[in-house]
C-alpha cells in the first residue's frame, strides 16, 4: 500500500487552516478597529522579517504553497493622539532588507516603519492627520499623499515645500481629511528607484457611516525587476528600455510574490487595489469569482459595475467587492493578464519579462464551513456633477515621444521647461489630454479631483467616480472635468516612474 502524498499534504493544509479559521471567524464579528488590531502583523509585518525568514528558495514555509493563508485585514499606524478627531502618527523611512518572496532579501530595500508596503494610514472624514516624519535614509526625500486634496506645502513637491527632507531630518505633515476612500502615499523624488525599493503605503479614509465589510483588504500591486542570478534589484536598464516602460520580472501583492488569503464561503471582501508598479499596467481576475467595482480613485460610485477582469494603471486605485462564492476547501488563483503597454503593431517591440500568458499573483484559500457574513452596504457616493464635457477649456495637453531625445514630452518640452498652465478656481473646467505617442501613459494631476467624461470620442457614462490618475491610451485624447476647488500650484505628470523622473511633468496654477 502506498501513501498518497498529495492527499496527506491536503490533510495537513486543512488542519493548519482550521487553526486560522477560529481567529478569522472572530474577525468577522468584530468592529473594524479591533479586528485591525488583532490582525496586526498579518499583512506588512511578514515582509519586514525578510532577514530572519530568508531560508532560501527551498524554504517553503511562507511561499505560494499557502500552507498558512493570511487572515484578512491590515495594520494601521498607531494613533498617538487620544483626541477622537486627531490621528497622529510616527513615520520613518529607512533601509530594510526585505524579502519579496524569492527567499533573497533585497540589499537595496527601503521601507516605511519597517514594512513593505508601509502600514496603513487610517482616519475618518473630518479628522486632522499629523504625521511626524523622519528620514533615516542617506538620500533626500519628500512624501506625496497621492490623491488627497492637501495644500501645496504638504503635497510633497520640493518646489512648494521649499526644500527636500535631508538625511536625518524630520518634517511635520498635517492636513484635514476631506476625502474618503482609498489613496496611497509614496516618495516623490527619484521615484523609479525609491518606490521600487519599497517606499509606498496605503491610505484608508473612512466615511462616517461606513459599515465594515467582512474582509477589508488593501491590495498593493507592484513589480520588481530582479537580476536573474543575484535576485537583487537590477541596475538601471538602457535608456530605450526606460523610455518603453520598465517591466519587472517578479509580481507582488502587498510586497510578496507568494501571498495567500484565507476566506470563508459567503463572506464579503472589499479589495482596495492600488498599482505601485513603475510602469506595469495590471489586468487582474480571480478564478471562479466575479469582481464588482464599487469605487475608484476618489471614493465610492453611484453605479457599481461588474467586470471579468480589472485593468489598473500605475498610480490608479479601485475598490472592488468580491463575493466569496467558492467552495470550502478549494483554492482560487488571483491572476494577472499581460497588458499591452504599446499599441498593437506599434513602432516599438512589446517586451514583458513575464511573457505573454496569465501569471498567478496570489491565492485565495477557502476554509471549511460557510458564513452569512455581516452584510455590507457601500457608503453614499460622492458623485461628480458633470457626466459630459463643459464649455470652459482649461488646457489641451499634448504628449509626444521624442525618440531622438529618448524622452516623452508634454507640450513639446520636459520638466522644468513645460509651460505653466493657469486656470481659475471654482470654475467647472475641462481638460483634454492628447496622447500622440504609441504607448499608454497614466496621467496624474495633484491637488484636485477630476471626472473622465470622454475617451477617444466615446462619452463615458455618467455616475463614474472621481479620478486623479487616468490612463491615456495610445493615439487617443481623454477629456476630464473638474471644479478645481483646491487652489495652488500643482504638479501633473505621467505615473510611469521612469517617465516622471525623466521630466514628463509640468505645473498647473489654480488661481484663487
Ligand atoms: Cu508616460
Amino acid at each position: 500500500m502506498t501513501v498518497d502524498i498529495t492527499t496527506a499534504g491536503a490533510a495537513l493544509l486543512v488542519y493548519q487552516y482550521a487553526a486560522h479559521e477560529v481567529s478569522m471567524r472572530s474577525t468577522l464579528l468584530l468592529p473594524l478597529s479591533l479586528a485591525a488590531c488583532m490582525n496586526a502583523g498579518m499583512d506588512g509585518k511578514d515582509t519586514a522579517s525578510g532577514v530572519d525568514d530568508s531560508g532560501g528558495p527551498d524554504d517553503t514555509g511562507d511561499t505560494g504553497d499557502s500552507a498558512t493563508p493570511e487572515v484578512c485585514g491590515y495594520t494601521p499606524m498607531p494613533d498617538l493622539d487620544a483626541a477622537p478627531d486627531v490621528v497622529e502618527v510616527d513615520l520613518t523611512a529607512s533601509a530594510l532588507e526585505w524579502d519579496p518572496g524569492t527567499g533573497v532579501p533585497l540589499a537595496a530595500g527601503m521601507a516605511f516603519n519597517g514594512s513593505v508596503p508601509g502600514p496603513v494610514l487610517e482616519a475618518k472624514l473630518g479628522d486632522t492627520v499629523k504625521v511626524h516624519f523622519t528620514n533615516d535614509l542617506d538620500i533626500e526625500m519628500t512624501i506625496h499623499w497621492h490623491g488627497l486634496r492637501v495644500t501645496p506645502e504638504m503635497d510633497g513637491i520640493m518646489q512648494m515645500m521649499g526644500d527636500p527632507i535631508e538625511p536625518g531630518e524630520s518634517f511635520e505633515y498635517e492636513f484635514p481629511v476631506v476625502d474618503t476612500g482609498f489613496y496611497w502615499f509614496h516618495t516623490h523624488m527619484d521615484t523609479a528607484t525609491t518606490i521600487e525599493a519599497g517606499l509606498y503605503a496605503p491610505i484608508l479614509f473612512h466615511a462616517p457611516d461606513e459599515v465594515a465589510p467582512d474582509c477589508d483588504q488593501p491590495m498593493v500591486l507592484d513589480d520588481l525587476l530582479l537580476d536573474e542570478d543575484t535576485r537583487q534589484i537590477a541596475p538601471p536598464d538602457t535608456d530605450m528600455m526606460q523610455l518603453m516602460g520598465r517591466l519587472g520580472n517578479v509580481l507582488m501583492v502587498n510586497g510578496r510574490s507568494d501571498r495567500s488569503y484565507a476566506w470563508t464561503k459567503g463572506q464579503t471582501t472589499l479589495w482596495r487595489v492600488v498599482n505601485a508598479s513603475n510602469a506595469r499596467y495590471w489586468d487582474l481576475y480571480l478564478e471562479g469569482h466575479q469582481l464588482t467595482v464599487v469605487g475608484t480613485d476618489g471614493g465610492f460610485l453611484a453605479v457599481p459595475y461588474s467586470v471579468d477582469d480589472l485593468v489598473v494603471a500605475p498610480g490608479e486605485r479601485y475598490m472592488v467587492v468580491v463575493e466569496a462564492s467558492g467552495e470550502p476547501g478549494e483554492r482560487y488563483r488571483l491572476m494577472n493578464k499581460r497588458f499591452q503597454l504599446h499599441e498593437e503593431g506599434g513602432d516599438m517591440v512589446e517586451g514583458d519579462p513575464m511573457g505573454d500568458g496569465d501569471n498567478p499573483v496570489a491565492t485565495v484559500v477557502y476554509g471549511e464551513g460557510e458564513t452569512t457574513g455581516t452584510g455590507w452596504t457601500q457608503p453614499a457616493p460622492d458623485v461628480p456633477g458633470w457626466g459630459a464635457p463643459v464649455e470652459n477649456l482649461g488646457h489641451h495637453w499634448l504628449l509626444e515621444e521624442d525618440m531622438m531625445g529618448g524622452t516623452v514630452t508634454i507640450d513639446g518640452a520636459t520638466w522644468p521647461d513645460v509651460p505653466m498652465v493657469d486656470v481659475a478656481m471654482n470654475v467647472d473646467t475641462m481638460f483634454e489630454v492628447e496622447n500622440a505617442s504609441e504607448m499608454h501613459h497614466p496621467f496624474h494631476i495633484h491637488g484636485n479631483r477630476f471626472q473622465v467624461v470622454d475617451v477617444g470620442g466615446e462619452p463615458v457614462p455618467a455616475g463614474q467616480g472621481w479620478k486623479d490618475t487616468f490612463d491615456i491610451p495610445p493615439r487617443t485624447t481623454v477629456t476630464v472635468v473638474s471644479a478645481l476647488d483646491n487652489p495652488g500650484e500643482w504638479m501633473y505628470h505621467c505615473h510611469i516612474l521612469e517617465h516622471a523622473d525623466d521630466g514628463m511633468a509640468g505645473l498647473m496654477t489654480v488661481e484663487e
